[in-house]
């Protein structure tokens, strides 16, 4: 390059801090912008969260955001073709097709499906909930169902709060366990920490321990000190058993917690038939391995264990994600440092003097056709075909899809696919047309992340270490466009009936209002006694998001209260500090944090007792001899949707069937040629990838592609599409207590293609 051109570039180049939105690490990133064109991606060396560090995906925010595929225009259905239209006739379409459907069939025709993004986005934390009470309907769907609603299950019923999830202490803690998660490529996940594969080797360094459970040999597993492969599925009997231990040697000690925890006789009571040589078979794992973890676990000066999709979206996710947390609580390690603790985002209340709470229940109204119980709000994903394609009172003939590709990231993707085609009408808001969106009558594309504000309202809950940290807009949005946030507050409006034309700022105005009204009532609130409308006032803000946001802060654990604490935060303070704030490492928070009808962390929940009769059953039947299939994820992907992206495709990031040796051999199986996988829900076909990380038995197929369907405008993914291995499950397999489907563990048949 002459130095010429260098310069003519510099002149337009400029950088900006932005989070990154791609994974939940939540890395600060600098980026260099061109023309209003992302040209690089760095790590932010101040960032007081992420110092720097940057994965592949993050080091492609440009191409990933500039990706010419990307939606710049609305699209709607005319003559059964979708074309680009103004935002006007969007609004109008949607006006008058989710005006229709109420009018004609009720109310309880619609529904909603949130995919994955609205964790990463401004505008998933805070409009979702206007939509679904402007839409009025209890079928509410989301990507929770397809991953962590077990943990969040199992959490509810513990703490009272199903937001209350411990996150290990990855910086303090002297021994982890990894159970069904693979960090060192999916950068962490319920546990949000930059670096994580640095946090792990700082582990190793500092003489901490890493222990593995996980049917492959994972990155994270060849890391680790120690290595369990069980057979997928049985965790929650290898969890008991390790429970069995602690009881049986008497190895337990609850610490502080000892005075705040109800239920451990039950536990003990129940555990008893879960001996490590009980379940050594069913688990494929020897007695004497699980006995060394229970006693490393018990003399570990402190031990976080953690769980992730491996031990959520499997056949007892409740159960195991309630068993975890019961081990790092007779162990003495939930709520210490170096143990499983829990967050306290700068966005959450400000906490109040413990109290008894209303505890959690499921099972408040249950789908129509299965009978599925409702679960934090939510019903399963795997239902939603059949909402819709099932002929009664009560089908979904509406639906509303923000940033979800159910096509693909849900089971049996075909029956999905066809359901949403017979919908009366569907709306998407979404980048692209894709699997999903494809059959949408309007689609609304919002922004790329460059063009939007960030700040994690989801992931803070979740961080390793507490923080604030926010971005403005890197670049200005295009005129007429609106921001993603805008897209949503319209859409509750226009689905309320007021109109396309109704102010957006309406629905932020109306959650300050409602929220100063309830804070001022509180006795316990900091702003107790004044005035909404004077506090409303000292908001500040450039939009009805960071007016929120402002509020929010103020009112949270460390905001300023309104003047309360003149040092406090405020979204100005942050502004200030665009590196972000460290709000320090994680601090006990029990008993502030229960919310349990008896004010106790109640260790032995009715609701998830009653399927430990199942696991035991589980363990004394006849373990299945055939193969069962397992996720996985990449470095260079994310779900469904990252398949577009050049810099991030080719390579090892491909749809192949990693298959043991010995399996390959008996199945006649052959490295690099096809394979066809069949399962209860269809079949696909696949390469082989022979490898010997996979434990003999099963096998592992990563999720999100199947990029071969007309109509899309995914042209990159279209080239090397994949398979959708959703496709080999029915939609029947659920974990009953959290109606999270059972993606992991499940049984197919393998053969040469
Ligand atoms: N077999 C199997 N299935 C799985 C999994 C598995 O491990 N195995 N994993 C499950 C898990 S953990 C999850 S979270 C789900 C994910 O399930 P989904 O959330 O349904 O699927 P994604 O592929 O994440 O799709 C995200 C959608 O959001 C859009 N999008 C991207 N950015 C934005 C944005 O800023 N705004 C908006 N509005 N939209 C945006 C994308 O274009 C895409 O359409 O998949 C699940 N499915
Ligand atoms: N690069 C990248 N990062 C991502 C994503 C991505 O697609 N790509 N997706 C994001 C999302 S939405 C999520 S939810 C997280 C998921 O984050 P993780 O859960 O850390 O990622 P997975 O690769 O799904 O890890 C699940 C592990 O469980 C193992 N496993 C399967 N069945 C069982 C079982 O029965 N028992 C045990 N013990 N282990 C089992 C699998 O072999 C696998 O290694 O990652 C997030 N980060
Ligand atoms: S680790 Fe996640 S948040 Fe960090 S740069 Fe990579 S994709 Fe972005
Ligand atoms: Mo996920």
């Amino acid at each position: 390059m002459s130095p010429v051109t260098r310069e003519g570039s510099m002149a337009s180049s400029r950088t900006a801090l932005r989070i990154c939105p791609l994974c939940e690490a939540t890395c600060g990133l600098t980026l260099t912008i061109e023309d209003d064109r992302v040209t690089r991606a760095r790590g932010d060396r101040d960032d007081v969260f992420s110092a720097g560090f940057i994965c592949p995906k993050g080091a492609s925010f440009g191409e990933v955001d500039g990706d010419p595929d990307r939606l710049t225009a609305p699209l709607v259905r005319r003559d059964g073709r979708l074309v680009e239209a103004t935002w006007p006739e969007a609004w109008e379409a949607v006006a008058s097709g989710l005006g229709r459907v109420p009018a004609e069939h009720g109310r309880a025709a619609s529904a909603v499906y949130l995919g994955n993004p609205n964790v990463h986005t401004v505008a998933g934390g805070l409009y979702p909930p206007t939509v679904v009470r402007a839409l009025g309907t209890r079928n509410v769907f989301s990507a929770s169902t397809l991953d962590q609603m077990p943990k969040q299950a199992a959490c509810g019923h513990l703490y009272g709060d199903a937001l209350a999830v411990p996150v290990p202490d990855l910086d303090r803690t002297d021994h982890l366990v990894v159970i069904g998660g693979n960090p060192m490529v999916s950068n962490g996940s319920l546990a949000t920490a930059a670096d994580f594969p640095g946090k792990l080797k700082a582990l190793r360094r500092r003489g901490g321990r890493l222990t593995v459970i996980d049917p492959k040999r994972t990155r994270t597993a060849e890391l680790a000190d120690r290595h369990l492969a069980p057979r997928p599925g049985t965790d929650a009997a290898l969890l008991f058993a390790l429970v069995h231990v602690l009881f049986e040697e008497r190895l337990t000690d609850l610490g502080r917690l000892a005075e705040h925890v109800t239920g451990v006789e039950e536990v003990r009571a129940l555990a008893r038939d879960f001996t490590p040589e009980s379940v050594a078979a069913h688990c494929d794992v020897p007695a004497a391995q699980i006995r060394t973890l229970a006693r490393d676990l018990a003399a570990a000066p402190t031990a976080a264990v953690y769980g992730r999709l491996g031990s959520t979206a499997v056949r007892f996710g409740t159960v195991a994600s309630w068993l975890i947390d019961v081990l790092n609580i007779l162990t003495g390690n939930l709520d210490r440092p170096g143990g499983a603790m829990f967050p306290l985002p700068p966005t959450a209340r400000a906490p109040r003097p413990p109290r008894p709470g209303r505890g959690f229940t499921t099972g408040r109204w249950h789908s129509r056709v299965s009978g599925h119980p409702e679960v934090a709000s939510e019903l399963p994903a795997a239902a939603l075909a059949e909402e819709i394609d099932t002929p009664g009172d009560g089908r979904v003939r509406a639906l509303v899809t923000i940033a979800g590709n159910p096509v693909l990231s849900a089971p049996d993707g075909e029956r999905l696919d066809r359901a949403l085609a017979a919908l009366d009408f569907m709306v998407s808001v979404d980048p692209y047309l894709n699997e999903t969106t494809r059959h949408a009558d309007v689609v609304l594309p919002p922004p790329p992340p460059s063009r939007s504000a960030h700040y994690d309202f989801a992931f803070t809950h979740f961080s390793v270490r507490n923080n604030a940290r926010y971005s403005p807009p890197p670049v200005p949005l295009e005129d007429g466009r609106p921001d993603e946030p805008e897209i949503l507050a319209r859409l509750a409006l226009v689905i309320g009936g007021l109109g396309a034309d109704a102010d957006p700022a309406l629905v932020d105005e109306q959650a300050i209002t409602h929220r100063l009204g309830k804070e001022t009532a509180d006795p316990h609130s900091p702003v107790h006694g004044r005035e909404p409308g004077e506090l409303a006032g000292q908001l500040t803000g450039r939009t009805g998001y960071e007016r929120r946001l402002d509020m929010m802060l103020r009112l949270g654990p460390y905001g300023d209260g309104f003047g309360a604490d003149a040092r406090g935060l405020t979204l100005q303070r942050l502004l200030e500090r665009p590196h972000g704030i460290d709000l320090g490492p994680l601090r006990p928070r029990v008993p502030e944090i229960l919310r349990t009808a008896s004010g106790t962390i109640e260790l032995a929940p009715a609701a998830v007792t009653a399927d430990v009769p199942r696991l035991l059953e589980s363990v004394t039947g006849r373990a299945g001899d055939g193969l069962v299939l397992v996720g996985r994820r990449h470095l260079r992907s994310n779900n469904s949707w990252m398949h577009n992206v050049p810099a991030l495709t080719g390579g090892t990031n491909r749809c192949t069937l990693q298959v043991h040796p010995e399996d390959a051999e008996r199945l006649g199986l052959i490295d690099a040629a096809p394979a066809r996988i069949k399962g209860d829900g269809g079949e696909i076909e696949a390469p082989v990838e022979v490898t010997d990380a996979m434990r003999p038995g099963v096998v592992s197929l990563p999720h999100g592609w199947g990029h071969d369907r007309d109509g899309t405008r995914l042209t990159v993914a279209a080239r090397t599409p994949g398979a959708n291995l959703n496709q080999l499950l029915d939609g029947s397999l659920l974990d009953p207590l959290s109606g999270t489907a059972v993606l992991n563990g499940f049984p197919v048949q393998v053969a040469p293609a």
